[in-house]
């Protein structure tokens, strides 16, 4: 799916327009942007089939330009307007806060041009004069140049983890590609990646690497050996590969999968057997004989201890664990029964309840939870209550109509500022569950946040609390936030806690939930879809659970409907206190 990148790359056009104030294209970029985002087909399905300028808000030149992205990757239109801008836009808009006409004013004012131009003027305090930014502005712009800093080259695992499996799907059209695997921090499911590793095992090393490196996504070629290369796809992740022997295959995925440091003790005790542990297999010290190397179970199991999943691996005592038969059975992939966070087009989804319900189903889902945005959330077209029963109606409809799923009707509801939702209780009441969320207010200090989340769980209408930490990766920190004081009050008051899966969310995160689950807090792992192709951001959120060790009974959602719904209810209830 290019929907994405094809949309990032107009808002992007968008933003160098919005620098020469040419209003009237900016606004048809962004709307053209927004209409792409929310586009539940394929873009490049539309594109094959000259459907594009069939697209609400997308006319001749826009569809020449997202035609010109998709053949080449490349835009000479977008080229031309980056040389001509003085300012680097793309380096400045990763600050969080600073947007293209804070940029405009930056350039206007101070002659602004880099992110180095602007840490230098808000350490010497020059950005507080600008009109409309202040001193807190200006240290929010310290806090979030460190932070883009930090995360700069990092991509968010859900745009990684399709591109190393579109790898995959490539290497495995190659007769002479016998097998092929994904190994590094993408097989580790870590929150972000900074390249994808692959390996491949082959007799024909020589022909793999030429297709490698020609494949049609790649767009520039870093490095080519005999049996390693390297490449920048189109969408900007490098890719590595390694091609080997099948009989090592096992041994090399353990090395490139890593940690490194969870390598480094799995050598160290293999030193201790009078074993030798490389990527090129587990050998006799002493004969030099192959001990294991074609499965990754025959190394661990040499090694004296059980296998270890990927997502574990980080040396965080799972080594320990493995040889004393102690490892928790993490939760799979395939145990989710349903999905308790997504929007339609009741407010800002596009797709309809049936098309979600359908969706789901073909997953394998039991059960779905419609969660449309509720209260004075302008910006998300939020249900009143005239809507909610309306759509109470539809979804009762759908019902009839469909087998095999069933819709519950929820809603995602702000979280005041004093902590309340921002709806009656009366109307909470109506809804299967009611998640609540902060989506305001990100500044407030630590105590006043962890004070705010704690009220919300003590409403008895109040079920789970979404995306807690409300961190969004490569964008945004997290809002501070006492999370033991929150688990304490999860468990007090019989609130759920959500993974929340969307690829730039991610939250809790994979720490957060070993935390939680040592708690004793109670998870549900939701995707947040805003149409039927992001449900599939499932995986991503229950690799986070398992990277937190979660099992399948700390995650409600892996329960049929009657025992999930029982575990939100009694939960809930069995606090004891009704809180008002
Ligand atoms: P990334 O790419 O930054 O998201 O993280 P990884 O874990 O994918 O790291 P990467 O791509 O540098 O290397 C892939 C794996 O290869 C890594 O997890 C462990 C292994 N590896 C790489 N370099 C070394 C090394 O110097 N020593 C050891 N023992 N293993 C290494
Ligand atoms: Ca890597
Ligand atoms: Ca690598
Ligand atoms: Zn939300």
């Amino acid at each position: 799916m290019k929907n994405l990148p094809v949309s990032e790359l107009l808002n992007e056009i968008a933003d160098y327009l919005e620098f020469a104030d040419d209003m009237y294209r900016v606004r048809a970029y962004r709307k053209a942007a927004l209409v792409i985002e929310g586009l539940s087909e394929d873009i490049e399905q539309v594109w094959k089939e000259k459907r594009l300028e069939e697209l609400p808000g997308i006319g001749e030149g826009i569809a020449k330009k997202i035609d010109e992205f998709l053949r080449t990757g490349k835009l000479r239109h977008l080229e031309k307007l980056k040389k001509k801008t003085p300012v680097d836009m793309e380096g400045l808009g990763r600050i969080e806060g600073v947007g293209p006409k804070t940029i405009i004013k930056l350039y206007k004012e101070l002659r602004i041009k880099t992110v180095a131009d602007l840490e230098k003027a808000a350490k010497k305090g020059k950005i507080r004069n600008i009109e409309g930014l202040g001193p807190i502005a200006e240290h929010n712009i310290l806090k979030s140049i460190e932070f883009a800093k930090k995360t700069k080259d990092r991509i968010p695992l859900g745009f990684a983890l399709s591109s190393a499996e579109e790898v995959i799907k490539t290497l495995g059209t190659l007769k002479e590609v016998d097998n092929a695997g994904i190994a590094g921090s993408t097989r580790r499911m870590k929150e972000t990646i900074g390249d994808i590793d692959i390996l491949a095992t082959s007799k024909a090393p020589a022909k793999v690497m030429d297709f490698f490196t020609k494949m049609p996504n790649v767009a520039d070629v870093l490095a080519k050996g005999e049996t390693k290369a390297s490449v920048r796809l189109k969408e900007g992740i490098q890719v590595d590969l390694r091609v080997l022997d099948d009989r090592i295959f096992g041994a090399a995925l353990l090395y490139f999968t890593g940690n490194k440091e969870h390598n480094i003790i799995l050598r160290r005790i293999a030193v201790e057997k009078g074993l030798k542990l490389s990527e090129y297999g587990l050998f006799d010290r002493k004969t030099g004989r192959l001990a294991a190397g074609r499965t990754e179970e025959e190394v661990y199991k040499k090694l004296g201890m059980d296998y270890i999943e990927p997502e574990m691996r980080e040396d965080e005592g799972e080594i320990e664990m493995a040889q004393h038969h102690m490892l928790p059975k993490l939760v799979g992939y395939d145990e989710i029964k349903g999905d308790l966070q997504m929007h339609t087009k009741w407010s800002d989804g596009s797709n309809s309840i049936e098309e979600m319900a359908l969706a789901a189903k073909k997953l394998g889902h039991e059960y779905i939870c419609i969660t449309d945005h509720t209260g004075k959330l302008a910006i998300a077209n939020a249900l009143d209550e005239k809507r909610i029963a309306r759509q109470k109606k539809e979804i009762a409809k759908v019902n009839k109509k469909l087998i095999g799923i069933k819709v519950l009707q929820g809603t995602e509801v702000n979280i005041k500022d004093d902590g309340t939702p921002d709806m009656d209780n009366k109307v909470l009441k109506q809804f299967d569950i009611v998640i609540a969320a902060i989506h305001s207010g990100f500044k407030n200090t630590k105590e006043k946040a962890t004070k705010r989340i704690i009220k919300a769980m003590e409403n008895e209408n109040v079920d789970i609390i979404a995306h807690p930490t409300g961190r969004l990766i490569t964008k945004r920190e997290s809002y501070e936030i006492d999370l033991d004081a929150v688990f304490d009050a999860a468990k007090r008051t019989g609130t759920i806690l959500e993974i929340n899966s969307y690829p730039e969310r991610m939250d809790l995160r994979d720490f957060h939930v070993r935390a939680a689950v040592k708690a004793g807090v109670k998870l549900a792992i939701n995707t947040d879809a805003h149409n039927a192709d992001q449900l599939k951001f499932m995986r991503l959120g229950i690799g986070t659970a398992r990277r937190g060790w979660a099992t399948k009974k700390d995650i409600i959602n892996t329960r049929s409907l009657k025992g999930m719904m029982g575990m939100v209810k009694k939960s809930k209830s069995k606090s004891g206190k009704i809180f008002k």
